[in-house]
């Protein structure tokens, strides 16, 4: 297979063995970003379909998972880095439940490339904890990640006990996740919380939302 080809099968396959090979080859020709956007994401949209169908079984998606993990963490010192710093701290997590991490990490990564700091809690957090960790940090905004449908659900219970402790006014809360849609955190979500409520479809567009909330 060419190469980009075979970067994506290696996901789809979870195969591992001379992944940091092609990954080198692979960065002659593409910036890392790209490589991780259009070849290893669309290899995790297939594991997604293969699993969601009944034709990839959980070990194996589990794998994939690793594999992507592996190739991001080769990927990252590839990545561009902006100059600025100290633009503001942001407390993120994956909801209480939810183990899926990898969207939350690649967040981490393009908020922290591009000025921000980043205190990331990990998975399966409920919301007293990612409370706790804003306010020991002085966060200037919390995000939440959440794929699976029940999170949607954790995600309006922690905005509605954020409301309860009056944080509204100086937490504004980011949210993304594949179980996620703009319309149901837009119209649904924003509801519960008096403050911010801002939907991000992928890592970028979280990175355009916090410099619009901390512009
Ligand atoms: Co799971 N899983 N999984 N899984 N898994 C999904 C989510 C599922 C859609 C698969 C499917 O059925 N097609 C399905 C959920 C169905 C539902 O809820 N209705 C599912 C299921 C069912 C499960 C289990 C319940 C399976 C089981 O045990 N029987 C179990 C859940 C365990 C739990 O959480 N308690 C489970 C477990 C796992 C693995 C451990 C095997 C593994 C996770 C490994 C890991 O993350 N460390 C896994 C994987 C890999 C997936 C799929 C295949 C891929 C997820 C992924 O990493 N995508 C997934 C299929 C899918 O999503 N369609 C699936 C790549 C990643 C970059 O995308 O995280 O969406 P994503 O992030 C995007 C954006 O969403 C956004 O930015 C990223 C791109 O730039 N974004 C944010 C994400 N978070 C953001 C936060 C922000 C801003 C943007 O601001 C705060």
């Amino acid at each position: 297979l060419p190469l980009f080809e075979r970067l994506e099968r290696r996901i789809v396959d979870g195969e591992r063995p001379g992944l940091e090979a092609d990954l080198d080859l692979a960065l002659t020709e593409r910036p890392a970003l790209e490589i991780i956007n259009d070849t290893l994401l669309a290899g995790m949209k297939t594991v997604g379909e293969l699993f969601g169908s009944g034709q990839m079984q959980l070990p194996f998606v589990l794998q994939s998972a690793e594999v992507m993990k592996a190739a991001v963490a080769h990927l990252e010192p590839h990545m561009e880095k902006s100059d600025s710093e100290g633009k503001g701290t942001i407390v993120l997590a994956t909801v209480k439940g939810d183990v899926h991490d990898i969207g939350k990490n690649l967040v981490d990564i393009i908020l922290s490339n591009n000025g921000y700091t980043v205190v990331n809690l990990g998975i399966k957090q409920p919301i007293s904890t990612i409370l706790s960790a804003a306010e020991e940090h002085h966060a200037h905004a919390v995000g939440m990640s959440g794929l699976l449908v029940k999170s949607t659900v954790i995600m309006k219970e922690n905005l509605q006990e954020m409301n309860s402790r009056g944080l509204a006014a100086r937490l504004p809360v980011l949210l993304g996740g594949a179980a996620l849609t703009r319309s149901y955190v837009e119209n649904d979500l924003s509801d519960v919380y008096d403050g911010r409520v801002s939907y991000a479809r992928d890592a970028f567009e979280g990175l355009r939302l916090m410099d619009a909330t901390m512009a």
